[in-house]
């Protein structure tokens, strides 16, 4: 059920079309020279203006037919249909645990009946994952019936339920460059372009103006959840500028990934593209083209598990006063991304996306680290077919305590990959979409800003958080939350959540 909330602020105004919020936006700017630090609050005034019309949204999933693809095409077409099925443990009901907007909650103040906590998903009017319309690429051609039951993720009663919903989605052929991904896809891909690269392109093009036209959504979003891909080079000339990827597409230059081409067709349309595996997708020459066209970018690869708690458990040892020195993760899995991850180059793609990950954790406490300290820190990921989906992982975390003492704290995680990443599609597509609806105007500025094209807000849901030149990157799980938290606060002019409780401690 939702909750419909009204912001009685002189600072707000509801209108037919938009609500429209005055904010003061409070920062500080700060000057240090040798150990004297001087710090100057900042006041800036703005304007928020959020278009209140939801559209109709249709999702592109490059990898439809994978993993993630089918079941996050399943989940929402169970949750739509309201299906429940029984299991050995009894009766399951379809929901959207583990996504951020749907399942979680935030705190909008104190009433008569104490703290009064509302989905988060209500603070803006925003598009319902159930009335998502799906469709995609694959290289492989099973339809998405066929292509759930290879995942081997639901429980079978509930796939046999969807299965007829599913069986006449057909993934659409893909670009498939083998020596992208690992060689082990090869009998994988039945279901493939031909032609030149720039035809290939065109050819994606025109699958997106088809679904928009066929569908009648009035949005889509491109996203991609296919293999990961192995990193490329940035070659000058090649793929350095927007103008020089878009004639290295024309000429066929080798070294430009499928995921480039996608993403370069998908900003072509005016179609925001989000990246969900590490690859290096957006070499400079697409996130310029990106900027050129006020598109929106975001990514790279989901933070749905293991580094999940990274960032949450780094941030807590860290900001506990408690020195990681040396964190150890290793995880198995048996679906076909492990397949694909068994290959070295698709490997190392994915293990510098997951070791980055405490960097920003740990350059903020000078006390603990030194310059350019690091706590020692190895990804490990093994391919065993028989676990399928159902991924484990093992971290040890050891950290210096008091006196010389160590701390370790090891963990062992057990769950279904892709029910895990699928709530974090929605999470990726849904913000994505609100962001479009979103403008801002700093005091003195003439003409509301958009965010910036490279869409940082999207760092919660991302292992390695793609964000404009220049900026910082943070992984720290409650700053990435707090950030989204409050700028949704900011739309509807309340004041970002400060914890600080002084009605409550005061005599
Ligand atoms: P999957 O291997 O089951 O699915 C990928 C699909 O992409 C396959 O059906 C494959 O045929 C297709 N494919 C490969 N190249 C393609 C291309 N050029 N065009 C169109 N389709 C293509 O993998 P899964 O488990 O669904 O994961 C998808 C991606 O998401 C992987 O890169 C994985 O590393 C990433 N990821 C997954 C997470 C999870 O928790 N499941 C978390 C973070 C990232
Ligand atoms: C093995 O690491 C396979 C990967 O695709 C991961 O399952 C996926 O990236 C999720 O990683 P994490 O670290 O968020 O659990």
């Amino acid at each position: 059920m939702s909750v419909k909330i009204h912001v009685n602020s002189p600072n707000v105004r509801y209108t037919e079309t938009h609500i429209v919020a005055q904010y003061s936006y409070q920062t500080a700017s700060v000057m240090k020279e040798g150990n004297k630090v001087t710090v100057t609050p900042r006041s800036t005034n703005m304007t928020f203006r959020t278009e209140r019309h939801v559209p109709r949204l249709g999702v592109m999933l490059v990898g439809w037919g994978g993993n993630n693809g089918t079941t996050v095409t399943a989940a929402v077409l169970a949750n739509k249909l309201g299906l429940t099925w029984m299991t050995k443990t009894g009766l399951k009901k379809a929901n959207y645990f583990g996504s951020l907007l749907q399942s979680s909650t935030v705190c909008l103040g104190t009433g008569l009946e104490g703290e009064v906590n509302v989905p988060f998903r209500d603070l803006l009017p925003m598009v319902h994952p159930n009335d998502i319309v799906f469709d995609g690429w694959d290289i492989s051609s099973l339809d998405l019936a066929d292509a759930m039951e290879r995942a081997q993720v639901l429980d079978w009663s509930l796939q046999e339920q969807i299965r007829p919903h599913m069986s006449s989605m057909k993934p659409r052929p893909s670009i498939y460059i083998p020596d992208f991904i690992a060689a082990n896809q090869e009998s994988r891909a039945d279901n493939v372009l031909s032609g030149t690269l720039a035809e290939q392109m065109e050819q994606i093009r025109a699958d997106i103006r088809e679904f928009s036209q066929s569908s009648g959504v009035d949005k889509v979003i491109v996203l991609w959840t296919a293999n990961t891909e192995r990193f490329c080079d940035i070659v000058p000339g090649v793929n350095d500028t927007a103008n020089n990827l878009l004639a290295a597409i024309q000429a066929g230059t080798e070294e430009i990934s499928p995921s480039t081409v996608f993403a370069v067709a998908s900003i072509l349309e005016g179609c925001a593209y989000i990246n969900g595996s590490p690859q290096n997708t957006f070499v400079p020459g697409a996130i310029e083209l990106a900027v050129q066209k006020g598109v929106f970018i975001g990514g790279d690869d989901f933070k749905s598990g293991q580094t999940k708690i990274k960032s949450v458990l780094v941030d807590f040892l860290v900001s506990a006063g408690i020195k990681p020195t040396s964190i150890v993760s290793y995880n198995h899995l048996g679906n076909n991304d492990g397949k694909n991850l068994s290959a070295p180059q698709q490997f190392r793609s994915k293990e510098i996306s997951k070791s980055n990950v405490v960097d920003d954790v740990v350059q903020s406490n000078g006390i603990l680290y030194q310059p350019g300290e690091k706590p020692d820190h190895c990804v490990v990921i093994k391919y065993v077919p028989y676990v399928g989906d159902s991924k484990r992982a093992m971290d040890e975390y050891i950290s210096e305590i008091m006196m010389g003492g160590t701390n370790t704290i090891a963990l062992h995680n057990t769950c279904e990959d892709s029910l895990l990443a699928s709530p974090i599609i929605l999470d990726l597509v849904i913000l994505t979409e609100l962001c479009q609806r979103i403008m801002i105007r700093p005091q003195g500025e003439e003409d509301f800003q958009s965010f910036h094209s490279v869409l940082a807000l999207l760092s919660f849901l991302c292992k390695a958080p793609l964000v404009p030149p220049g900026t910082p990157v943070v992984n720290a799980f409650f700053r990435q939350r707090a950030s989204i938290e409050n700028i949704m606060r900011a739309c509807i002019g309340l004041p970002p959540q400060n914890h600080m409780l002084l009605e409550h401690k005061l005599q």
